[in-house]
Order: structure tokens, then C-alpha cells, then sequence
């Protein structure tokens, strides 16, 4: 699904704000028809945000279920004749969209878009009230699952697989706009070169060569011509091509290169047979290659060794809401860390963080929602399912919801040059039987949806190189493991020694790039000890010295990614101190001690261990 834009015969108007706000704390909403009249409630709550630590009210905080968004929204009068679409971000985790009362949307699945085309419902110069019901429930059949439960006094509770607290509400922008009746409905732009772009600069420049296919909808559609026009970033054009699919080269092509997010822009156009442009979308790319050969994980040819985090949509006050202030805050201390890349732990990120990783030359592993299926956590986060692979817990149901965050996911997220791996789930269970059945399919289909981008999933420290039976199903081995933190608590030394055999028998086994998705330790922010213990940020910065001398003497390590970038929120548990405290940075984003040993480590590796 293409992001919406302004353009020569598109407009968009942001319909983010304070919308009239409604707990539906008895579930009665949809059966009362709260859409049908404006809500009665004086709470007014922000978009985007999470709703949960916006009130002081405990009731709001946990309540499970539905909550309702209203507010009144006028079409601009000149968009007589046009389509008008409603377009939501994202809504956590379900959704229906009313207008004037009428279901105009549906959605399951908090991190990708859905839209509507509202057109018949609306009058341009006219107004609408727009009711949102947004539903946080957790269940057997979402992605990521959870489980509903009741206390004796009939209140319901959530429990969830993960330990990221489960923020809710409409986190990302809502928009309206406007498309011509025959409109670009998709783009996908793939891009290689011929040449020898190591010699960019020294003479010899390598040619782009981009693939593109264009959907064109709308009654007329297949009648009238598309053309394509690529623009370089100073707007100058550099190629053109006729037809909705066909390959352009792109002459002394500038290639995306990480750390350089140089962008071009395919303009497509649709034209009336008097060749006048009806509809005109500006779809960016990058010009970069990404592939797997031996143990190098290559991009544009040349082997890149990843340093980063892992991380969360997580602020005080906004939860998982989406802030362009944030967002810009957390991509400075990523640079001045020194880090090239970042993994979309555990769910897609708002499309703008995408945007700023394009043209940053920023480098995503870009994650689906699939957090939590693995029953051996039902210690740790008590659920009490004691296998996953079955109709108790990751069931049909759940199967359909995977496939669905993956197909959402590469719609959404194909053309960002940014993305050079699609990790499908974390730390699924991956020994028990019914893994490889789950998982065939899954991978089969995230490689037809995208077959130029090497695939992977995260692995438990469960289910080591012995046990593991779906590893050879994937491009990339991702590992999350706490030796130090969960095992040999304060003992780095035989740390040392597991993690290091680990590592060489997954080498030995598969013989595939190895990342570490995670390794970390929590972290009081100013406590200090002389004994390196565990919590003081002195442990901290000697944990992760010490993975960082066993990747130094591991060859098929492509890369190293903390958990986490900062402190986030998290469940009540025995496990957590006000939330999750392996940051690097604490919540409100100070340094502790340990990011400035990273700062030390990454700035001069550039790219290369
Ligand atoms: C993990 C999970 C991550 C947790 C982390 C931890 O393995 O992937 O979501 O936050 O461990 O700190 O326990």
C-alpha cells in the first residue's frame, strides 16, 4: 500500500489532533451503536499517541477492550470529482472506522495501514463525524497472540508472550486524501547495477539498472498509457521509460550505500489519451544490491558488518505513539554511537522512521509483529501453554495471522532500500515438532512476495544449533542470547566460553552470516560497583566487552545489535524495575556508561569488524 502524498493530483490533509475520547469499559459500544451519534464524554485524547499513560487513571491504563476516537472533519471543497480515501497508519491492534455511522474500515494487526475509499459517503466542502473504535485484545488469533483472562470480580485481564508493555490506541497519523478517479494504485521499484561501483569516483561508474511494475485502478485504468520518469535527488531527470512495467537505466548511477541514503525518484504517471497527466505518484528508491555468499552478508557487493540495536517505539507519556521530535532524537543518538543499522524489534515501525532510515543511509532489519509464540516462556510471562504447535496456542488461526503481518509488511515496506533483511518472527519456539510445518510455508511465502531480500528469524538461546530444526529454511542466522544476563549470571568468564562454542557450532552446522539480535544486560543507571555485578552499569560495559571479543574471533559474525537502544516500558513482573532496563540509554534517553563503550567500539569500525 503506497504512503499518501501531495502532489500535482493528490492532496493530503492530516487529520491528527485531539479527538473526543471514550473508555468502552463494559463493551457495550458496538452493540448500543456508539457510532451513530457523537460520543458522550468530556476525555479528549491526542493522536498519535498510546492512550494508556496519558490519563491519571488506572482504569484507562488496563483496560481491555475497546476505546472509542470522534471527531468532526471537513472535505475540502475542491475535491469535486475525486476520490477521497481515509487513511489510517496504524491502529493498535484492531479497528473499525465509521463514517457518519457506516463502517467504511476494518483492520486486525497494529503496525501497518489500512485504508478506505470514502468517496460515496462524503461531499467535498462538506463534514463527517469520524468514529474510531480501536480494540487492544490480544488473543489466539492476532499476531502478536496473547490470552484473555478473568479475576474473580469480572474484570478482564490481558496477558501476552512478550514483555514490551502492550500500548494501545491510534499511535500513528490518520489522513485524508484525495486520488483522481483512475489512480497509481502500487509501485515496486528493484534495483541492481552493472559496473564497478567500488571505482565510484576513481573513474569508472557503475550504470543502475531499476525494475519497476505499476497498478493502475480505477474504471478506466487499463485504457490509458503510464510513463515513468526517474529523478535524481537535485530533481534532475535521468532516465524515462513507456508502459506499467519495464527496466530504466540509470547512467553513472549514485548508489544507496549505508551511511549515504542517496535517493532517486521513480514519477509515475498516468496519462489521458491527449497525454495529459491524470494521476502522478513520486514513489523514492535507492539504487543498492543486498545478498548472502558463503558467511559475508554483502550490500552493493561489498561486506557489511552490522552495529546497532535492537529497538522499541517506546516514550515517556506517548508509549508507542508516534513523534516526529522523538523519532529525529533517537536517529542523532544512533548516529553519535556510532551505529549503522537497527532491527524493527518487535513490530513495524511507523513509515516516517523508514523514510528518515532511506535517506540517512540507515540500515533496518525490518521485523513483523510476531513476537511470543513459544510456550517455553510460559514461566517467564504465564500464560501456562505448555506446547506451542497446537490448537491450545499458535493455531490455524494464528498461522493466518502470520501470513497476513507478512504480506502487510513487504506491501508496505518493499521499495525502502533501507530494509536488507525481513526477520518473520522473534524468538519463536524453533525445536519442537510442528516448527518446521509452521514455518515452510511462511518462509516460502515471504520469498515470493519478495525475492531480492535475503530472509531470516530471530532465534531463542532455547533452541541452540542441537535443537533448532528451521534454521536451514532461512538466509541469515539471528541469534538473541543472554549469556552473562538469564545464564552464568555475573560470570563473563564461562560466558565467554559458552557463547564462543555456541557461535562456532552454529558455523559448523549451517555455515550461514550470523547477527547477534540481542545480548544485553539490565542496568541501573548509577549504581556502580568495583566487582563488575550484575545491574551496575560497570557489568554492563563488561558484558558487552566481552561479546564483542568472541564476534572479533568468530569470522561468520556480520554484525552485533544491543537490546536494547533505551530503557522501555514492560508488564508488572517480578523480572522488571519499572520497565526493561538493558538500554544503552535510559528511557529519557541519557547515556549510561555503556554507550559511550560502544561510542569507542563503532565509530572506527565503519561498516567493516
Ligand atoms: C528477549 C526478547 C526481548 C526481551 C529480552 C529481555 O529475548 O526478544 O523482547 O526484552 O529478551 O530483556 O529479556
Amino acid at each position: 500500500m503506497l504512503k499518501p502524498q501531495n502532489g500535482p493530483t493528490r492532496e493530503l490533509v492530516s487529520l491528527d489532533g485531539l479527538f473526543a475520547f471514550k473508555v468502552d469499559s463494559d463493551n457495550a459500544g458496538l452493540r448500543e451503536g456508539w457510532q451513530n451519534a457523537r460520543l458522550d464524554t468530556a476525555l479528549e485524547m491526542a493522536v498519535p499517541a498510546s492512550y494508556n499513560d496519558v490519563f491519571a487513571d488506572k482504569a484507562i491504563r488496563d483496560h481491555v477492550g475497546w476505546v472509542w476516537y470522534e471527531r468532526e472533519v471537513r472535505v475540502p471543497r475542491g475535491w469535486v470529482g475525486e476520490r477521497v480515501w481515509l487513511r489510517f497508519e496504524s491502529a493498535t491492534h484492531g479497528a473499525k472506522a465509521f463514517v457518519d455511522g457506516v463502517l467504511v474500515a476494518e483492520h486486525q494487526g497494529g503496525y501497518t495501514p489500512f485504508e478506505a475509499d470514502i468517496t460515496e459517503h462524503v461531499s467535498p466542502g462538506g463534514a463527517f463525524r469520524l468514529t474510531v473504535a480501536v480494540n487492544n485484545e490480544l488473543t489466539q488469533a492476532t499476531i502478536p497472540p496473547g490470552n484473555i483472562t478473568e479475576t474473580d470480580d469480572g474484570r478482564r485481564q490481558q496477558q501476552y508472550m512478550h514483555d514490551f508493555y502492550n500500548y494501545a490506541g491510534i499511535h500513528r497519523s490518520i489522513s485524508l486524501y484525495s486520488t483522481p478517479a483512475v489512480y497509481v494504485e502500487d509501485v515496486v521499484v528493484t534495483t541492481g547495477f552493472e559496473g564497478d561501483p567500488g571505482a565510484a569516483g576513481t573513474g569508472t561508474i557503475a550504470t543502475g539498472t531499476v525494475d519497476y511494475a505499476v497498478v493502475v485502478a480505477g474504471e478506466t485504468a487499463g485504457l490509458l498509457p503510464v510513463r515513468v520518469r526517474v529523478l535524481n535527488a537535485s530533481g534532475a531527470e535521468v532516465a524515462a521509460a513507456d508502459g506499467i512495467s519495464g527496466t530504466v537505466a540509470i547512467p553513472d548511477v549514485e548508489l544507496w550505500q549505508p551511511g549515504k541514503g542517496y535517493l532517486y525518484s521513480l514519477v509515475v504517471e498516468v496519462v489521458d489519451l491527449d497525454g495529459q497527466v491524470v494521476d502522478s505518484y513520486a514513489q523514492t528508491f535507492g539504487v543498492r544490491t543486498v545478498e548472502v555468499r558463503g558467511t559475508e552478508f554483502l550490500i552493493n557487493g561489498e561486506p557489511f558488518y552490522f552495529t546497532g540495536f535492537g529497538m522499541h517505539e517506546d516514550h515517556v507519556t506517548i508509549g508507542k505513539g508516534h513523534s516526529h521530535a522523538q523519532m529525529v532524537n533517537d536517529f542523532s543518538l544512533l548516529e553519535w554511537v556510532g551505529a549503522n543499522s537497527f532491527r524493527t524489534s518487535h513490530y513495524p515501525y511507523s513509515e516516517e522512521v523508514m523514510d528518515y532510515a532511506d535517506r540517512h543511509g540507515i540500515v533496518v532489519i525490518d521485523e513483523t509483529p510476531a513476537v511470543g509464540l513459544n510456550a517455553d516462556f510460559a514461566g517467564f510471562f504465564s500464560t501456562g501453554a505448555k506446547k506451542t504447535y497446537g490448537p491450545e496456542f499458535v493455531s490455524d488461526e494464528t498461522a493466518a495471522a502470520h501470513r497476513q503481518v507478512i504480506a502487510e509488511l513487504v506491501a508496505r515496506d518493499k521499495n525502502h532500500p533501507s530494509v536488507v533483511i525481513w526477520s518473520i518472527a522473534n524468538e519463536p519456539q524453533s525445536s519442537e515438532q510442528g516448527a518446521r510445518e509452521y514455518f515452510e510455508p511462511l518462509a516460502r511465502l515471504t520469498r515470493e512476495l519478495d525475492p531480492t531480500r535475503p530472509i531470516g528469524f530471530v532465534n531463542v538461546m532455547f533452541d541452540g544449533p542441537d535443537k533448532d530444526i528451521i534454521t536451514d529454511l532461512f538466509d541469515v542466522i539471528m541469534l538473541n542470547r543472554y549469556y552473562g544476563w538469564y545464564l552464568n549470571t555475573g560470570d563473563l568468564a564461562s560466558a565467554e566460553k559458552a557463547l564462543e562454542a555456541e557461535l562456532l557450532a552454529w558455523t559448523e552446522k549451517h555455515g550461514k552470516p550470523m547477527i547477534m539480535t540481542e545480548y544485553g544486560a539490565d542496568t541501573m543507571p548509577g549504581l556502580h560497583s568495583l566487582y563488575e555485578q550484575p545491574w551496575s552499569e560497570e557489568y554492563q560495559s563488561a558484558f558487552l566487552d566481552m561479546y564483542h571479543r568472541v564476534f572479533d574471533r568468530v569470522p561468520a559474525m556480520v554484525g552485533e545489535h544491543v537490546w536494547n537502544f533505551a530503557d522501555f516500558a514492560t508488564s508488572n513482573g517480578i523480572m522488571r524495575v519499572d520497565g526493561n532496563k538493558k538500554g544503552a540509554f535510559t528511557r529519557d534517553r541519557r547515556p549510561k556508561a555503556a554507550a559511550h563503550a560502544l561510542r569507542r567500539r563503532w565509530a572506527p569500525l565503519n561498516n567493516k569488524k
